[in-house]
């Protein structure tokens, strides 16, 4: 059989699983995969390093299917590939519990689909997470690979169509990639004209090739998605460039081959129906009474992938062993990062700091934290939003350096101001085994917020580093003061939230940001620091209780002899105002207990028990105190508590103003404690 032949049935029976897969779900999108599919098959059968039995393998070369929706594209391009995906799986494309869910779900315990480097779906998304598996395989190569040693030399390929072109977090992570000269990325972009509404000529009409030159990127054409030989010569062209990104753009016709519907919006996301489908299949020469069908050349070439992926990886692992030899240390770490392990004594530099009643504002401690840290465990990088003076994420200690185009080492990476890409960034930075941090003013965490959910679903540990946390920031006003970002925040599953209260909470939090799965009963994913601008006093801890509560998520801070009659529970900066609260209503022979809760998450993860020693149900008289939105405190005062936190924005005054106008005050949290106790004596209960 002729190669020509091979390539037309495997690129053929890519686009008659995704129809067949489509249409027995009855929910998806065929035309993509269809016209797609002569492109993923030539990279993947002529430039693609990959072993399908150990999708994990480190060196391998990566392929994100950014236009997630197209998810049979991918699914049966791993299935002809020869990875464990089962032809029922895809049989079972969309169902509950298959290996094939509607669009490209990642986990890190490989529990979902074998190849899929990350999940997709959200538009947009996969092609600027590329952009951080880009950074990270520069910087790898960078400090592991040494003179007759290349270790890291992968490529990270990205698929993408007009709606991620369109979607802002492509035109950001363009620009950073383009700036860094990243030639190991490539972006492929489907230019089929057709989104849901009908053609492109409707709202996008930018000429996207003049727009890539203008952010340095190598761009190339290829005006017929059914040109293996075009296709070729614009992958290797690419592969070829070093100095910069590449961006292939592809003419294609969407749902190509199907008679009534290629090249109709029709074929973006429905099935084709029975009829349509039977008269493609005979256009392609496939009988079309049979479904799911993988021809035998198909089939047997599946083993000579297998076995090409395989003397990849062996010949890769030959070059690792002789490392190991002479660089062990390096190839320990290595290894190490790969699985997300932190070396022995990462944490050891970590201050304890002493009581002191000016303290320190939380962004310096975390500053101080981080770069301890950091220094210990080389593979953190990140960096700001181009906020890291205000941040406090500057890592300063000799050596660190910046990441730049010609010093892929430096630890400090510029994200320029694009919150969005930033997200995306560290979460391909993370896919890679690094441990990513990135930041920015808390308020500015909406911009971040898709990217944080996708951390989130993936269980990625990444670190958010949130500054400014409150209307404490004044003067700069409503645009400026977070009000419903921490609850919003909260409100995301997996993501871990912690806002500490003094320096040694913080020195906890970061902590538990880098090994949360320890304080969440195995769960991984992303942690939030929600980190004050003014200083807060740094407790005495031998008269309060221990920040080691921090990992509890709650803890008592301050208690009274005794049952206590009243709870005064806050976050961050709130707590030093029940705690002086706490003081003057003991002068006034009332028995309240102060509850710092850096973290709500934490504290749900807490037995009944533990949770019930803090907050005893007993003690119904409860006083949140929160400079933030008022929403879900409830969960915690119950119907008969108080919260002290704001139902509306902010507005723009020297702080002392603000706290007094809102009612942020030791006053008000005594007056709304005695008023409660009041009650509660009133009625006769103790509390
Ligand atoms: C951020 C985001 N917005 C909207 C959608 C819904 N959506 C899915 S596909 C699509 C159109 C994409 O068009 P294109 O990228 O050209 O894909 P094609 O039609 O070629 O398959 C839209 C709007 C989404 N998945 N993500």
């Amino acid at each position: 059989m002729t190669t020509d032949r091979l390539d037309d049935l495997c690129i053929n029976t890519i686009r008659t699983l995704a129809m067949d897969g489509v249409q027995k779900a009855n929910s998806g999108h065929p035309g993509t995969p269809m016209a797609m599919a002569p492109v993923t098959h030539v990279l993947w059968d002529r430039f693609l390093h990959f072993n399908p039995a150990n999708p994990k393998w480190m060196n391998r070369d990566r392929f994100v299917l950014s236009a997630g929706h197209a998810s049979m594209l991918l699914y049966s391009m791993l299935h002809i590939n020869g990875f464990d995906l089962p032809l029922e799986e895809l049989m079972k494309f969309r169902q509950l519990d298959s290996k094939c869910p509607g669009h490209p779900e990642y986990t890190p315990h490989d529990s979902i689909t074998p190849g899929v480097e990350t999940t997709t779906g959200p538009l947009g998304q996969g092609v600027a997470t590329s952009v951080g598996m880009g950074i990270a395989e520069k910087f790898l190569a960078e400090r592991y690979n040494k003179p007759g040693h290349t270790i890291i030399d992968h490529k990270i390929f990205a698929l993408c169509g007009d709606g991620c072109m369109m979607e802002g977090i492509s035109s950001e992570a363009a620009s950073l990639a383009g700036h860094l000269g990243l030639g190991n990325v490539v972006w492929i972009y489907d230019n089929n004209n057709i989104t849901i509404e009908g053609n492109t000529a409707l709202a996008f009409t930018e000429d996207v090739a003049t727009r890539f030159m203008g952010y340095h990127w190598n761009v190339q054409r290829v005006g017929d998605a059914n040109d293996l030989e075009q296709l070729d010569r614009a992958f290797a062209a690419a592969i070829a460039e070093k100095g910069r990104p590449s961006l292939i753009i592809v003419d294609s016709h969407i749902a190509y081959g199907a008679p009534s519907k290629q090249d109709t919006s029709a074929a973006h996301g429905e099935p084709l129906g029975e009829e349509e489908i039977r008269a493609t299949k005979k256009r392609f020469g496939w009988d079309p009474d049979k479904h799911f069908h993988v021809p035998d050349e198909v089939k047997a070439r599946m083993k000579a992938v297998r076995d090409r992926g395989a003397k990849s990886e062996t010949e890769w692992k030959e070059k690792f062993a002789a490392y190991r030899k002479a660089h062990p240390d390096l190839a320990r770490e290595l290894e190490m990062l790969h699985d997300y392990q932190l070396p022995q004594g990462w944490d050891a530099d970590i201050a304890a700091y002493p009581a002191n009643e000016k303290g320190m504002a939380g962004r310096d401690t975390s500053g101080q934290v981080l770069n301890a840290v950091a220094k210990r465990v080389p593979w953190v990088v990140g960096g700001a939003a181009d906020l890291a003076p205000s941040t406090k994420t500057r890592l300063t200690f000799e050596g660190a350096g910046d990441f730049q185009r010609r010093s892929p080492g430096g630890r400090n990476l510029h994200f320029g101001v694009r919150e969005h890409a930033m997200g995306a960034i560290m979460n391909g930075m993370a896919l890679s085994g690094l441990r990513s941090f990135g930041s920015g003013f808390l308020i500015f965490s909406d911009y971040c917020r898709p990217t944080l959910r996708l951390a989130s679903l993936m269980e990625l540990p990444v670190v958010y580093v949130f500054t400014h946390d409150s209307i404490g920031v004044g003067e700069d006003g409503p645009t400026h003061q977070p009000i419903e970002q921490i609850a919003s925040l909260r409100a995301i599953p997996h993501l871990t939230v912690m806002r500490p209260a003094d320096a040694n909470e913080c020195a906890e939090s970061w902590r538990v940001a880098m090994e949360v799965e320890k304080y969440t009963r195995g769960e991984r994913g992303p942690v939030a620091l929600i980190l004050s601008r003014q200083a807060l006093p740094t407790y005495d801890r031998t008269k309060y209780g221990s920040a080691a509560g921090t990992r509890k998520g709650a803890y008592v801070l301050a208690d009274s002899d005794g049952a206590p009659e009243v709870i005064l529970m806050a976050t961050g900066s709130e707590v030093q105002w029940c705690v002086s609260a706490h003081d003057k209503l003991k002068a006034e022979g009332i028995k309240s207990r102060v509850v710092s809760m850096p973290s709500w998450e934490l504290f749900e993860h807490q037995s009944q028990e533990y949770r019930d020693s803090v907050l005893p149900p007993s003690c119904r008289a409860r006083v949140a105190v929160e400079m933030a939105s008022t929403f879900g405190w409830a969960r915690y005062t119950g119907l008969d508590g108080r919260i002290i936190a704001r139902a509306d924005f902010g507005a723009s005054a020297p702080l002392k103003e603000l706290l007094k106008k809102f009612g942020f005050t030791v006053e008000n949290i005594v007056a709304e404690a005695k008023a409660l106790v009041a009650q509660r004596r009133a009625k006769g209960t103790a509390s």
